[in-house]
C-alpha cells in the first residue's frame, strides 16, 4: 500500500475519532486538529493512540482554530496531506439559533478559506466536506443528492453555503472535492447534547435508579439514524473513487424521536410511556419535520450501505452507557473497536 497522509479537522469529535481509527488501521499517517491541548474531549484520541504503539506513532495532534486562516495554511504546507477531511463544525442545530454568527464563521467562512488554501498549496489533495441532511429542511423525504435545500436553521444555512462552495471548487476550481451529505449518525461517542445519546444516557440513569424520567423536546420529529463507524467508512470510500462526486449517506429508514425512546427502553425492559416528560426548553424555534435519505448513489458507486438499524443502535448506546456506569468517561465503544487499532 502506498504511503498516505491525511488531515482531519475536528478529529476529537465522534466522526473524527472513528475516522482516525479507520485511517490508522489502513496505514495512514493521520494529522488531526484539536481546539485545545489537554481538553477532556481529546481523551478518546489519547486512548486510540495507546491501542497500538505503531498506529499511535502515526497519529499527530495539532492545536488550533480552523478559523485562523494563516495557521491553517502553514499547517497544510507543513503536512502536505493527500487527503483532507473537514469534519470540524459547530454541529449542534439547537445551539445555532443562539449562536448564529459563530456557526456561520466555523461552518461556512472557515470552509471557504480552507478550500482557497487547499487550492493554492496542495491542489492535488482530495477534499471531503461533512455536509448535512439538515440542509434539506422543508423538502419532504426521501432526500437524495438532487433534492432542494430549504434550510430551517442557521446551522443548515451555513452548511448549505459550504456545500455549494465545495461543489464550485470541484466544478470550476478542478479540486477533487466531495460533499458527503450524512444523515444523523450516532454512537456511544456522541455527546448528550444530541437526542440519541441523551436518551441512552437517560435510560442508563433510570436503570441505575439515579433518575425517573428523560426530559425531551419535540418527540414527533422523524430522523434517519445510523451508526457512525459505518458513515466514516463511506467518507473514506468517497475519496478513493476515480472521480469526485457528492453522496448521501443514510439508512433509508425514518423513525420518530418517540420511537427511538421506545427502542432504548425496550432494550432494558422499561415501559417508555412512563419515562418521558416534555420540557419546552428543548423545543426549537423551527424543527425539521422529517429527514429520510436515499443513499442509492453511494450504494451503486461506492458499494456503501448502512446496516445497523435504529433499534440496534439504541441497544448499543444504552449498553455502553450502562457499562460506563456513572463515571462519565468517554472511552466508549472500545471492545468493538479494539480490532481496528
Ligand atoms: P439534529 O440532531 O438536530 O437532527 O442534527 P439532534 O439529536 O440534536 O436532534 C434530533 C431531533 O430530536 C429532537 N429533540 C431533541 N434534540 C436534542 N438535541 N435534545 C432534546 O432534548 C430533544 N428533544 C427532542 C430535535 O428537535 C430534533 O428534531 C444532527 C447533528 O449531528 C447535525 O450536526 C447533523 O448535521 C444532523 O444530525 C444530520
Amino acid at each position: 500500500m502506498s504511503f498516505r497522509r491525511a488531515l482531519i479537522t475536528g478529529v476529537a469529535g465522534q466522526d473524527g475519532t472513528y475516522l482516525a481509527q479507520l485511517l490508522l488501521s489502513k496505514g495512514y499517517e493521520v494529522h488531526g486538529i484539536v481546539r485545545e491541548a489537554g481538553h477532556p474531549s481529546n481523551s478518546m484520541l489519547a486512548h486510540i493512540a495507546q491501542l497500538s504503539s505503531t498506529a499511535g506513532a502515526r497519529l499527530h495532534q495539532h492545536v488550533g482554530d480552523i478559523r485562523n486562516t494563516q495557521w491553517m495554511a502553514q499547517l497544510l504546507e507543513q503536512i502536505m496531506p493527500n487527503e483532507v477531511y473537514n469534519l470540524a463544525a459547530q454541529s449542534n442545530v439547537a445551539t445555532s439559533f443562539a449562536e448564529p454568527d459563530v456557526t456561520h464563521e466555523i461552518n461556512y467562512v472557515a470552509v471557504n478559506s480552507l478550500l482557497e488554501s487547499v487550492r493554492r498549496l496542495v491542489p492535488h489533495a482530495r477534499f471531503f466536506q461533512s455536509s448535512s441532511s439538515e440542509m434539506f429542511g422543508l423538502t419532504p423525504p426521501p432526500q437524495s443528492e438532487e433534492s432542494a435545500f430549504l434550510p430551517q436553521s442557521p446551522y443548515a444555512l451555513a452548511k448549505a453555503g459550504a456545500h455549494v462552495l465545495v461543489r464550485e471548487a470541484r466544478e470550476e476550481g478542478n479540486l477533487f472535492a466531495v460533499n458527503g451529505i450524512s444523515f444523523n449518525h450516532e454512537s456511544p461517542r456522541r455527546s448528550t447534547a444530541f437526542v440519541t445519546r441523551k436518551i441512552a444516557h437517560g435510560v442508563a440513569c433510570i436503570v441505575r435508579g439515579e433518575a425517573e424520567h428523560i426530559e425531551l423536546g419535540n418527540l414527533e420529529a422523524i430522523r434517519d439514524w445510523g451508526y457512525a463507524p459505518e458513515y466514516v467508512e463511506g467518507m473514506w470510500r468517497s475519496l478513493q473513487h476515480d472521480e469526485p462526486h457528492d453522496y448521501v449517506f443514510a439508512s433509508g429508514r425514518g423513525h420518530t424521536v418517540r420511537e427511538f425512546v421506545q427502542f432504548a427502553c425496550d432494550s432494558v425492559g422499561l415501559d417508555w410511556r412512563e419515562r418521558i416528560t416534555h420540557d419546552e426548553a428543548f423545543d426549537r424555534p423551527h424543527d425539521v419535520k422529517a429527514t429520510i435519505g436515499d443513499a442509492t448513489k453511494a450504494k451503486a458507486v461506492l458499494g456503501w450501505s448502512a446496516t445497523t438499524t435504529a433499534a440496534e443502535l439504541a441497544r448499543i448506546m444504552v449498553e455502553a452507557d450502562i457499562e460506563r456506569g456513572s463515571r462519565h468517561v468517554s472511552f466508549l465503544d472500545m471492545p468493538r473497536l479494539a480490532a481496528w487499532g
